[in-house]
């Protein structure tokens, strides 16, 4: 062989292509707009590694194939550079954050052009640098003015290591996400989103959403929609009343007691002064216990008497009322109806403390265990008693808005999203508090509020911004007298919910983005990042996109069509590789011996996408070996080319049927796989296609323009996955101009689906699916397909497969245990 792939061929041709400036983004309105994007990563400092290979350079793949496909592809590439760790690492090393942060960028950008994608780095963002934060605190003061974002004093979840707030999502099982240490509650005051105003909007418009049916599960559940009533208790004595909320009207007779959170308002007009002290105690305790402690199901409950009694709104009964910290203050009203016959908590806790048990609803006859927590039959509940669950909870909903007592409710769980953090290393908050004037949004033209360099990291509860006074003193904008700066930064999730905007107008100094800009290029078609994100970074960025719509900055509800999810390559011993466990594995030594492409065409065929897998590197020869055997086919047609001479450029010459028949199937299998995020198969079809060229060329003697266009047919299908080493053959055969400018190919359906059959896909002998599949394809590439079934793949989560056999022509049966 006169070629030998390697890292010199990457080397050549990343030069060629930064001279030429082929990834120059240059919007062309012939063209039909692709917005393709990966989620940003954040410069740890890390040396690039496998992940970052799969998370960037496999969604590239596809982004080629586009390209080639005729479309204007947009793939930005940026960093979310704000947050915790540059702020610990400066805490402990001394080294301050822009100063790591901005050492990590360069590196970081250093290796991500070693992958050779097709990034314009003209569009790079940096969340960090002023000309970013500077647009994300003007979007602070849009929400501000439209009353999205407010401060409130609230129980907040409180990092005692990393002293910081955490929001909820940052602060699941109790612990905080970045060091792990248990999270406490504290009293502070905060800015918050109001996400809670598009609860029902983000739930709606999932359902258009071209997203892993798996993530919008994830989201309907966080924002946690239930339908109800709230039903009003009058207190003996005392003016106010008390709302419940219940998704439970119809079991409404059989109200025993009322339980309030410790934190409800009304408590100390109610409390009996000889509960007082009791209820104080009580209440102090509960302070210190996080939302997910108090509503664990394993917690012994807990409460106190107020001494205050309620009143049944329809039988008139006295009802005593209770505090509990198994009531959250937060959710619905803030305190419960206790039906202990049918709710666990409630039953739990009238067992405990003597409470009357009534059961109001039957599923059998008699006999059945307490507490019954399903729908049923009503008993005991008087005029309703007899009535399904549905029926009656009706019945005494409209009984209760006669009364005036109650009324269908929708609630949600999702809660305003709190974004103060008490940190330096994130975008100040752009408010000025005067004595005079109040709080005072700083001027649009004021921006940005630049973080200062000077400060002292060590943590106080306090931001470190409050240690310097240059920025905290400074004059009211409204009435010019002394005025003191916010020294909170905002969540860096804030940072993130809008850089796909900035990307389309980085340096616009004048507005965030372009409108018409953003008009022509979102949604984003192609969203590519890992599920940690289903809860927090895409419903907030889902929020973010839609308040901007209603504030006339963009159009279209949802910023995201199309949503992509890869899988995690596991270290060698199957775990996630992580630093500290030192089971990371790192792609230099692989792309030193083989090249990129080898490495990214290995990632590809070794590993499903969406699946991920554990790291074995046993295969990487095999996919060497194919760049051999391409490169062989490549120069043996030259050769007797040479030799023979190839008579014009007329397919007629060579043309065969049968052959032509595969190329077809070949093209539109590699297409419809790449489309799917399925590169393994696509692999497996490119790898059968090369031998049924190989075995075309071992027929004819003389090379022959049929041969021609298939081996250029094979170097277009294969360019996605090997960008460098396809151009390098796309030369050596004389092409003028880059191999991605060259069309995809395309198929001719009656063509490729000339000689297919359908055959049965079966697991454990039982069908579960069909596929179709040509006469002439390999028994491996038919069990690959079979393997990447959508039905199968689910079926095979957690179950080990011991064996595929094939029936020729006839099933494929999978035995798994
Ligand atoms: C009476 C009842 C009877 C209830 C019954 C359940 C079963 P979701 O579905 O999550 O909305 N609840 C209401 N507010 C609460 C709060 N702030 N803290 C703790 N629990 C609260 O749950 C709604 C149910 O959770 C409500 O319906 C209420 O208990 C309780 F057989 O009311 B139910
Ligand atoms: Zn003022």
């Amino acid at each position: 062989m006169r070629i030998n792939y390697s890292r010199k061929t990457d080397v050549k041709w990343q030069k060629i292509w930064e001279e030429s400036g082929i990834y120059r983004f240059q919007p062309d309105s012939a063209k039909e707009k692709l917005y393709l994007m990966e989620m940003f990563s954040y410069p740890s400092g890390a040396k690039l590694h496998i992940g970052h290979w799969w998370n960037f350079g496999i969604p590239d793949i596809w982004g080629r194939m586009k390209r080639m496909q005729g479309y204007q592809v947009f793939h930005p590439m940026g960093f979310d550079a704000f947050g915790l760790p540059a702020e610990n690492y400066a805490i402990t090393s001394g080294i301050h954050p822009k100063t790591s942060t901005e050492e990590n960028i360069r590196t970081m950008e250093e290796q991500l052009k070693t992958i050779g994608a097709t990034y314009d780095w003209d569009y790079e963002i940096k969340t960090c640098e002023p000309e970013y934060y500077r647009w994300t605190q003007w979007l602070f003061l849009q929400l501000y003015h439209r009353g999205l974002a407010y401060q409130k004093k609230a129980p907040v979840n409180w990092c005692p290591s990393c002293q910081t707030v955490l929001a909820n999502e940052q602060a699941k099982n109790g612990e905080c996400d970045r060091c792990g240490s248990k999270v406490i509650q504290k009293d502070l005051t905060q800015w918050f989103f109001r996400i809670t105003e598009y609860a029902e909007e983000l739930l709606s418009g999932l359902d258009s959403l071209d997203w892993p049916e798996k993530t919008k599960a994830i989201q309907r559940n966080w924002i946690g929609k239930s339908k109800g009533a709230e039903v009003m208790f009058e207190i003996e004595g005392c003016e106010e009343k008390l709302p419940v909320y219940t998704t439970r009207v119809d079991t409404l007779m059989g109200v025993t007691y009322l339980v309030m959170a410790p934190e409800h308002s009304l408590i100390p007009a109610i409390t009996s002064e000889k509960q007082r002290k009791e209820v104080e105690e009580y209440q102090k305790a509960a302070a210190l216990l996080t939302e997910l402690d108090r509503t664990s199901a394993m917690k012994e409950k807990t409460g106190v008497f107020t001494g205050a009694m309620g009143i049944h709104p329809l039988t008139g009964r006295k009802i005593p009322i209770w505090i509990s910290d198994y009531v959250i203050a937060s959710y619905g009203t803030g305190a419960v109806m206790a039906v202990p016959a049918h709710d666990t908590r409630d039953y739990e806790f009238a067992v405990k403390y003597q409470l009357p048990i009534l059961q109001v609803i039957e599923r059998s006859k008699g006999g059945e265990r307490l507490p019954l927590t399903g729908a049923g039959i009503l008993v005991n509940s008087g005029k309703f008693t007899g009535l399904s669950s549905e029926k009656a909870g009706e019945k005494i909903t409209a009984d209760l808005s006669l009364r005036q007592a109650g009324a269908s409710r929708t609630n949600y769980r999702l809660r305003d999203w709190l974004v103060s953090r008490q940190r330096y290393w994130g975008a100040p908050i752009p408010i000025v508090y005067c004595e005079k004037c109040g709080v005072v949004p700083v001027p649009e033209e004021k921006l940005p509020v630049t973080l200062p360099f000077e400060v002292d990291f060590i943590p106080g509860g306090e931001s470190p911004l409050a240690g310097n006074k240059e920025f905290t003193d400074t004059v009211c904008p409204c009435c010019g007298g002394a005025a003191k700066r916010e020294t909170d930064t905002l969540d860096t999730f804030v940072c993130s919910s809008w850089y796909y905007l900035r990307y389309l107008d980085p340096h616009n100094q004048k507005a965030p983005w372009d409108i018409e800009k953003a008009r022509q290029f979102m949604p984003i078609d192609k969203y590519v990042g890992g599920i940690e994100h289903a809860a927090m970074h895409l419903l907030y960025a889902r929020f973010i996109y839609k308040a901007l719509r209603d504030m006339g900055f963009v159009e279209g509800s949802e910023p995201f069509r199309s949503l992509v999810h890869q899988g995690i390559i596991l270290g060698p011993d199957g775990q996630k590789m992580s630093k500290s466990r030192g089971n990371t594995i790192s792609p230099d030594g692989y792309i030193e011996e083989y090249g990129s492409d080898v490495f990214r065409t290995y990632l590809s065929f070794g590993f499903s996408y969406q699946e991920g897998g554990t790291w074995k590197d046993n295969g990487i020869k095999a996919v060497k070996d194919f760049f051999d055997r391409i490169t062989r086919m490549v120069e043996n047609f030259q050769e007797r080319k040479k030799e023979t001479g190839m008579k014009g450029r007329n397919y007629e010459e060579g043309f065969d049927e049968k052959i032509d028949r595969m190329q077809h199937r070949a093209i539109k299998a590699v297409t419809q796989e790449l489309e799917k995020f399925q590169f393994n198969t696509a692999i497996a079809r490119l790898m059968e296609f090369r031998r049924v060229i190989v075995e075309y060329q071992s027929e004819k003697k003389e090379s022959t323009a049929f041969e021609f266009k298939l081996i250029t047919c094979f170097i277009k299908l294969f360019a996605p996955f090997a960008p460098h080493f396809t151009e390098e053959m796309w030369e050596e055969l004389g092409m003028k101009g880059s191999v991605f400018d060259s069309s995809w190919p395309v198929f001719d359906n009656s063509k490729a689906e000339g000689d297919a059959v359908e055959i049965v896909v079966q697991i454990n002998s039982k069908n579960r699916c069909k596929i179709s599949i040509g006469s002439h394809e390999t028994e491996e590439a038919i069990k690959m397909q079979a393997l990447n079934q959508k039905e199968i793949i689910a079926e095979l989560e957690g179950r080990t497969v011991r064996r595929i056999i094939y029936v020729k022509a006839r099933l494929i049966n999978i035995v798994v245990s």
